[in-house]
């Protein structure tokens, strides 16, 4: 046992003892002191749920000590939050701070058939039965309870708790069916200085700069002031100051080491909170005690005095203090209960510590990117919505498919429309998305159209995808619009920390739903320099879990967004959604005038599977635009024309800006060239299509990456990578592999773009010069002995499919 715990266990033995002699006098059914709401009982419910708190605190170190527990980052000093729990109810929604064993274990008390202290312990010793994340991390989470588990980013829960907030008040609007009463409020608690972060100010700020327009914003954010983040003082009165007198946020406080007076702060607090639907901010100054976590040496960085003097403010003694002083309890009593949840916290150690671990990568990964695809497929082809589409488009005279081609910004807002449709519980939201109809106009009219589900945010994209995960916990389909790529990485903890993380850390029993459209990409004619130009996308495909769809053209985009809804909506998963900005009103793919890139719109019930990817001969507009028939005529052989000559083809793979440059070159390559292309268009980029990829790859035995991402970190390095692992387990021949992709710099503004990205002469070259080069030699050995077998074969596709058959 340290010192320390030694001195806060020496500090309350004499507590105990000097109450030795007092006896229980008071009425335990009367308020603990004139004017208080709180009985004798309650206080001493909650005295015990501090104690408890506390001595889970100290088994954790223990546990850590015999190598059977994994965290020490105590609640001590802050216990006297069980007061909060017990001025809220069950059923008010919880973000909360690490420190929060008091308020989790009041809140417990509340619910029939709880164990908080085992599962606090199964959470330390990570356990795989574990309720909340089966042992997948230490957290403060209970779906029975509301509180949603937290990751351990500081702050990064605030934009989202917001959006909860928003998002109950939007469901009442809109008549969507609420899972607690419809006055209940979300608490977000958080640490003093986790309140200076960033992403903590972004989101109290969006709260108010939602209030101020007045719109209900029913949340309560609760500051545990300890004074101290780590090592770091906050300055004295700090953040009194700064928040104590905001305009639009109501400020309460009170001595959070008190549970009488934390009780009737967060009952004001809550009453405010509840009956105004407006933000309200707590504050709570309190102790740190036992330092930041089991492995902090505090004597380090403070004077054993200060140290000292937080201990004598131990909420442990003076709650205790006034439980003898009031009559509640005899010191000797006390003493008893403390001893006696001590032997119970132990005892239920022991349990939690002999629980198995998570035995193995699949169990460990299982909810994490859950994937239902007969019930993704039938709910993206789901087409029972046709009063509420004819409503929505203005008459069945108006129905998009009845329309003529277009390009993919029309077909993407007509996706939208179509989905807003089918979906009452979709939201489209950003800035700029309601009147301005988005920066390119693809979110024109939505808002006329579905009315109070499309609107503008405020300026923060971390606000707007915090929001969004908000609203997508509560049952929501959220689909906020990105501006740029760029500002996607401006924000992008809120995805890659946050939403893609719920399912992981609930183990499945949380959700977020999101599909996230995001304009990116490069090729603005020079227009906008880097940052309307961002090309880069390797942190977006490593986001464990995530889904990357990046569409080239309106049929496309259409399919896969009723894909990405689906997969939302189904299985609760977090798809980004990349779209080209270059080719958002791009009419024409060869020549001037030919109306190549238009297409029409897709029927209800067509949908492009996930991870499918779309594979051209050297004339597209031969072949189908509709996703549904195309998904008929996957087999590679479907499309184009049989290539000049066996050693005369490549397969071209590309997405986005890639494709439609491809295609451009694969006609080039035909007709001056000689040269067969077949062009893939990846169109999902994680996960991507390697079936047909490696079909494709092998047939040709040519391949050339035409990646508008970077050299590093853009799709290409994972294709080649795939091949190289993937075909040898075919038993099938690498092909000659080029990455044409763009440089790993950041885009300059104006014409001088072309030197760093793909374009269309640089993938003939390439081509040229892959063709050039022999086949590897089994390819070469395949087709001889083929061609030998058939002496009548009509031409080098004929070989090439019996190749590729040959090799599978
Ligand atoms: C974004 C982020 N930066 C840094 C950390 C490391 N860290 C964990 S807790 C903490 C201090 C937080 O202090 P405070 O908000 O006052 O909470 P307290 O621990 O005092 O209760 C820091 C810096 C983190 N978890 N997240
Ligand atoms: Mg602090």
């Amino acid at each position: 046992m340290s010192s320390r715990v030694e001195a806060l266990q020496a500090n309350l033995r004499a507590v105990f003892e000097e109450g030795a002699e007092r006896q229980a006098s008071a009425d335990l059914a009367a308020p603990v002191e004139a004017g208080s709401e709180l009985t004798g009982y309650r206080f001493l419910e909650l005295l015990e749920a501090m104690y408890t708190a506390r001595h889970l605190d100290l088994e954790a170190r223990e546990l850590k000590d015999r190598d059977e527990g994994y965290y020490t980052i105590a609640s001590s000093g802050h216990e006297a939050n069980a007061a909060v729990a017990a001025a809220l109810r069950p059923t008010d929604p919880a973000f909360l701070h690490y420190r929060s064993a008091g308020f989790f274990i009041e809140r417990a008390r509340q619910v029939d058939g709880q164990t908080p202290i085992f599962d606090i312990l199964r959470s330390l010793t990570a356990a795989a039965d574990e309720p909340i994340a089966g042992g997948r991390h230490k957290v403060f989470g209970s779906v029975p309870l509301w509180i949603y588990p937290q990751t351990s980013t500081i702050a990064s829960h605030l934009p989202k708790a917001v959006g909860h907030a928003i998002a109950i008040e939007r469901a009442k609007r809109l008549g969507l069916p609420l899972p607690f009463p419809e006055d209940a409020i979300v608490v977000c608690s958080f640490g003093d200085a986790s309140l200076n972060h960033s992403t903590a100010l972004g989101g109290i700020n969006a709260a108010l700069w939602a209030a101020y327009q007045r719109l209900p914003v029913p949340i309560l954010f609760v500051c545990e002031d300890n004074g101290v983040g780590i090592s770091v003082n906050t300055p004295r009165g700090w953040v009194e100051k700064r928040w104590g007198s905001q305009p639009g946020l109501q400020y309460v406080r009170a001595d959070g080491l008190d549970l009488v007076e934390t009780f009737a702060a967060t009952r004001e607090a809550v009453a405010h909170c509840r009956r105004r639907r407006a933000p309200t901010f707590l504050h709570l100054p309190l102790v740190r005690l036992l330092g930041h976590a089991g492995t902090d040496v505090e004597l380090a960085y403070r004077d054993i005095e200060e140290i000292k003097a937080s201990e004598a403010r131990d909420p442990l003694l003076l709650n205790s203090r006034r439980a003898i002083a009031g009559g509640l309890a005899g010191g000797e009593r006390l003493a008893g209960v403390y001893e006696e949840i001590g032997d119970r916290v132990r005892r239920a150690a022991r349990e939690a510590a002999s629980r198995p671990h998570l035995g193995s990568a699949a169990e460990i990964m299982a909810p994490l990117a859950p994937y239902s695809p007969a019930a993704v497929r039938a709910e993206a082809e789901r087409d029972d919505y046709g009063p509420a589409r004819s409503e929505l488009f203005g008459g069945d005279g108006r129905l998009p498919e009845a329309g003529k081609p277009r390009h993919l910004a029309q077909l993407i807002n007509h996706g939208l429309l179509d989905l807003l449709a089918k979906y009452p519980e979709m939201l489209v939201f950003g800035e700029d998305v309601a009147r301005r109809g988005g920066v390119y106009g693809v979110t024109a009219q939505l808002h006329e159209k579905a009315r109070g589900r499309v609107f503008n945010t405020l300026l923060d994209e971390q606000s707007i995808l915090g929001m969004a995960i908000g609203a997508g916990q509560l049952g929501f389909l959220p689909v906020p619009e990105i501006q740029y790529l760029a500002y996607y990485h401006n924000a992008e903890d809120q995805i890659r920390g946050e939403a893609a993380s719920l399912q992981f850390f609930s183990n499945g029993q949380l959700r977020n739903p999101l599909v996230v459209r995001i304009a990116g990409w490069a090729y603005q004619r020079g227009f906008g320099g880097h940052f309307h130009n961002d090309n880069s996308i390797a942190a977006l495909r490593d986001v464990p879990g995530i889904i990357v769809a990046s569409p080239a053209r309106g049929s496309d985009a259409v399919g896969m967004l009723r894909t990405a809804l689906a997969l939302a909506r189904v299985d609760g998963r977090v798809v980004l959604f990349i779209e080209p900005i270059a080719l958002y009103r791009t009419r024409d793919l060869y020549a001037d005038g030919d109306e190549g890139w238009l297409d029409a719109f897709p029927a209800p019930g067509e949908a492009v599977k996930l991870g499918r990817a779309r594979v051209y001969g050297d004339a597209p507009e031969d072949g189908d635009r509709g996703p549904a028939r195309q998904e008929a005529a996957q087999s590679p052989r479907a499309y184009g024309e049989p290539p000049e000559g066996a050693d005369r083809a490549l397969t071209i793979v590309s997405w986005a800006n890639g494709l439609w440059r491809s295609l451009r070159a694969a006609r080039r390559l035909r007709e001056e060239h000689a040269i067969f292309a077949r062009v893939v268009d990846l169109r999902w980029l994680q996960p991507f299509d390697l079936d047909t990829l490696c079909d494709e790859a092998v047939a040709s035995g040519r391949l050339l990456i035409v990646d508008e991402g970077r050299k590093t970190g853009g799709v290409s390095e994972a294709i080649v990578a795939a091949l190289v692992e993937e075909l040898p387990r075919r038993d099938a021949p690498l092909p000659r592999i080029v990455r044409y992709c763009g440089e790993d710099t950041y885009i300059p503004l104006g014409p001088s773009w072309k030197y760093v990205l793909p374009d269309e002469e640089g993938i003939i070259e390439r081509a040229l010069a892959l063709v050039e080069q022999p086949r590897p030699a089994m390819q070469e050995l395949l087709a001889q002995e083929l061609s030998a077998q058939e002496p009548s074969a009509q031409g080098p596709s004929t070989q090439e499919t019996s190749a590729q058959e040959t090799t599978r």
